[in-house]
């Protein structure tokens, strides 16, 4: 049931999310446990302030500098993320001229192909989008040249098995730095283990994909896109060392500290 939610909602942002992923799930495009993940999300969301960190901060201009000296990055999707975030990661694979792949765990073709044309009417609609600022190329090329992989696997992560294995090799398969919002833990680790640099976005900060990975941004995934969208079209400075349990013990006392806002 679609309910007309008030400009002046507090929470309109998050119950439209919420509204994105019941739609998803009514077309058949995501996978059945989809609410249940997008519900420990929002439960994170809540403790954490439903609000970039400045932990969260430093991890996304941390994945910003990454991903731009990255020769082969590329941005890993699943069926949540593209409903929650489709169009804010097009602006970043436009930006980075880098390709967007369909990696599912419930992979069927149905779904890659439901999700695949998703993302390009998205696409068509982010090339009428003014640039953002601080892009110097032209944008509807730029937009125009973000690859859509996924259908045709021929390629396997290392050290995973079955559906959830398959890739694509001028996408997950050769990248040196993948960005993986909402992974499941272990194609996180297999992702680490075949030398890649992984950036995770997940609002827990003690599922194994959080702990596992090169960067984590503990935030919620359409949020952190568009913040790291202006990141990389800043000038940042060189990061020292990277020390990423850092920012999920930072994330952790954020949740703590909410305790002492009653
Ligand atoms: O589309 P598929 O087949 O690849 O399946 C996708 C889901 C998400 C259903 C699947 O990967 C899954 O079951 O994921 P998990 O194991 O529930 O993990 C999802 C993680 O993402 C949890 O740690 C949540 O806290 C986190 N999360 C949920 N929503 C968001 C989020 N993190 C960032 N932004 C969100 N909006």
């Amino acid at each position: 049931m679609m309910v007309e939610i008030p400009d002046s909602h507090p929470r309109k942002h998050s119950l439209m999310s919420r509204q994105r992923i019941v739609d998803g799930l009514a077309k058949g495009i995501l996978a059945d446990s989809a609410m249940i993940a997008h519900g420990r999300g929002e439960a994170f969301d809540y403790l954490l302030g439903e609000k970039t960190t400045d932990s969260a901060r430093l991890a996304i201009e941390e994945a910003a500098r990454r991903l731009k000296r990255a020769k082969k990055p590329v941005i890993s999707v699943n069926g949540n993320t593209v409903v929650l975030a489709g169009k804010e990661l097009i602006r970043v694979a436009a930006v980075l001229s880098c390709p967007i792949e369909v990696n599912l765990y419930y992979r069927t073709p149905e779904r890659v192909n439901g999700l695949l044309s998703i993302l390009s009417s998205d696409k068509k609609d982010v090339a009428r989008e003014l640039k953002p600022e601080g892009f110097d190329r032209e944008w509807v090329a730029a937009v125009e040249s973000v690859e859509l992989l996924g259908e045709n696997p021929d390629a396997q992560i290392e050290g995973l098995e079955g559906p959830r294995s398959l890739c694509t090799s001028n996408g997950i398969g050769e990248c040196d730095t993948i960005l993986v919002p909402l992974e499941d833990g272990d194609r996180c680790e297999a992702l680490v283990m075949s030398g890649k640099e992984v950036i995770v976005v997940d609002l827990n900060p003690l599922s194994r994909s959080s702990i596992g990975a090169t960067v984590t941004i503990v935030d919620e995934i359409s949020r952190a896109a568009d913040i790291l969208l202006k990141e990389i079209l800043s000038d940042g400075e060189n990061s020292g060392k990277w020390d990423n349990n850092e920012v999920i013990r930072r994330a952790l006392s954020t949740i703590a500290d909410s305790m002492n806002t009653i």
